[in-house]
């Protein structure tokens, strides 16, 4: 990633970018997947990039690992168990699994190196993934999906945008591959992009879902970093989830309130799933 007058840039399109003044570059690393990039920034402390796009900072990234964990948590009926995160691999996730008192999570990362950066430049997001409540392993998550006997409550995938090796993560046959290894009132959550910039990643995990199961719900948070900082999350299920909203912690960024409204979605977004 080359530096124009220490600004880091993710390119939106070709009129549009978001642009960090940086202290510094602490790594550029092409991997076998992707290149990893992280910067000190001035405003967001340290900043992971994947190929040029923003995967987390560390001021705002509680937002976004809040909010693909808790919000399909608490709407579970039962009370979910056993978790499986694909991709994940700086351990954000798997550190909100922990929180909210997960016993076994399984976190599938591709590239070994986004593990090794997240150890190396955040360690409190790394952690988690050395406690013994979570199984890392280092494979591709289509893959283990498709070979594994085990059963998941609550399956994330914590990927990055539908181009390149996360493509398939955004396809009805990935999602029709989960169904087979979710409990019956097991639940499945994406990313699913930025509704403003990003429109064909919602669609693509709206629709692909919607092949596969009965109920499907988008929601939505506000996430500085991420390109409009209007990001969406889909989930899906066989089950009607009502939710066990009586007994809900809240978290920097997570609360009951932010749980209902997250669900009412602007009427652009709407269109975009009808
Ligand atoms: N994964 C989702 C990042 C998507 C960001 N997209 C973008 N900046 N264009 C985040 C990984 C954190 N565990």
């Amino acid at each position: 990633m080359k530096l124009i007058e220490n600004w880091f840039s993710e390119r939106y399109s070709d009129n549009l970018q978001l642009s960090f003044r940086v202290q510094d570059q602490l790594l550029s690393v092409k991997t076998d997947y992707q290149r990893i990039d992280v910067f000190e920034t001035y405003d967001f402390g340290k900043l992971l990039t994947i190929d040029g796009t923003v995967q987390l900072t560390e001021r705002d990234e509680f937002v976004y690992h809040e909010m693909i964990t808790m919000v399909p948590y608490y709407l579970a009926s039962r009370k979910p168990q056993k978790a499986l995160i694909i991709g994940g691999g700086d351990g954000g996730t798997a550190g909100q699994l922990l929180k909210l008192g997960f016993q076994s999570v399984v976190n599938v990362e591709i590239d070994t190196q986004v593990v090794e950066v997240s150890k190396k430049y955040f360690p409190d997001l790394y952690r988690p993934l050395t406690d013994k409540k979570v199984e890392l392993i280092i494979d591709d998550g289509v893959k283990y999906i498709r070979k594994t006997d085990r059963k998941f409550d609550l399956v994330i995938v914590d990927s990055t945008d539908p181009v390149g090796p996360a493509e398939g993560l955004f396809m009805k046959d990935f999602y029709a591959s989960i169904k087979n290894i979710l409990t019956d009132s097991g639940i499945v959550v994406t990313q699913s992009g930025s509704p403003f910039y990003q429109p064909k990643a919602l669609q693509m995990a709206h629709s692909g879902m919607s092949e596969v199961f009965g109920y499907v719900r988008t929601y939505t948070a506000f996430i500085p970093t991420y390109p409009s900082g209007f990001w969406s999350f889909t989930m899906a299920s066989d089950y009607d989830c009502k939710g066990r909203l009586d007994n809900i912690n809240p978290g920097k960024y997570f609360n009951s309130d932010v749980l209902r409204g997250a669900f009412s979605l602007p009427e652009f977004v709407k269109e975009l799933i009808k």
